[in-house]
């Protein structure tokens, strides 16, 4: 047994498993996973089990339960400093978890209108989908986030800081939304989502998410 185990929601629908999955993953430490399929009658007590506050992702790690993404990037960084989780910069690391937190606080209509669906196939040219105000309002300021970051701090890298970090691990179910729903994005902006979409670790989990046997209608 790995000195560490995630609990995750199904791949295909829940992004805060996700991002706490690719922080994981980034530090190159073994890991066992838990998947408890949501939506379920008996999903609540099947999390509780692992973690007190009925959520994943909860990283069980020496005797701990870490509950949260953002509480779960702080252990990370703590325990695997040399992983690059938040930048060496002291501006760059303050930049990296104010945007981490945006991402973590914001958004609820992107959220609510646009959730994440690794099963859902992207439309074709044209077919993105139609989003009201709202959810454009939010579409721009994430645009202008990354756009932001990439300029002052991405300097020849392909991510928000240069290497890709936890703030790239909290955006990346964002760049998947941005391909299953066809949001039509300006070339810097699709060329940051594309970076993400492609990583081997986002593509891993994508194959995962497929290949689960759940579905939920309206995730
Ligand atoms: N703020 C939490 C949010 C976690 C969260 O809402 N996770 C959802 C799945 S994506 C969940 O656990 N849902 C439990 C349920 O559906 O019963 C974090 O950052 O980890």
């Amino acid at each position: 047994m790995a000195q560490f185990t995630i609990v995750l929601g199904n791949k295909a629908y829940s992004s805060w498993s996700l991002r706490g999955w690719l922080m994981l993953k980034l530090t190159g430490a073994p890991f066992d996973e838990v998947v408890v399929p949501l939506n379920r009658p008996e999903t609540k007590a099947a999390i509780r089990a692992h973690s007190p506050s009925g959520r994943v992702p909860t990283l069980k790690a020496e005797g701990l339960a870490v509950w949260d993404t953002l509480a779960i990037a702080e252990y990370l960084h703590e325990r695997f400093p040399e992983a690059g989780l938040w930048p060496e910069d002291p501006a760059a690391r303050a930049r990296a978890r104010s945007v981490a937190a945006e991402m973590h606080a914001g958004f609820p209509a992107l959220r609510a209108r646009l959730p994440m669906d690794l099963k859902r196939e992207p439309p074709g040219p044209g077919g993105g989908i139609a989003v009201d105000r709202t959810v454009a309002g939010e579409i721009a300021r994430i645009v202008a986030i990354w756009s932001d970051c990439r300029a002052r701090f991405g300097g020849t890298g392909d991510f928000l800081f240069g290497r890709f970090g936890a703030a790239d691990a909290f955006y990346a179910p964002v760049a998947t939304r941005f391909v299953t729903y066809g949001v039509a994005l300006e070339s810097a902006a699709a060329d940051y989502r594309d970076a993400l979409v492609t990583r081997p670790d986002l593509r891993q989990w994508i194959a995962a998410a497929k290949a689960e046997p759940w579905v939920i209608e309206e995730p």
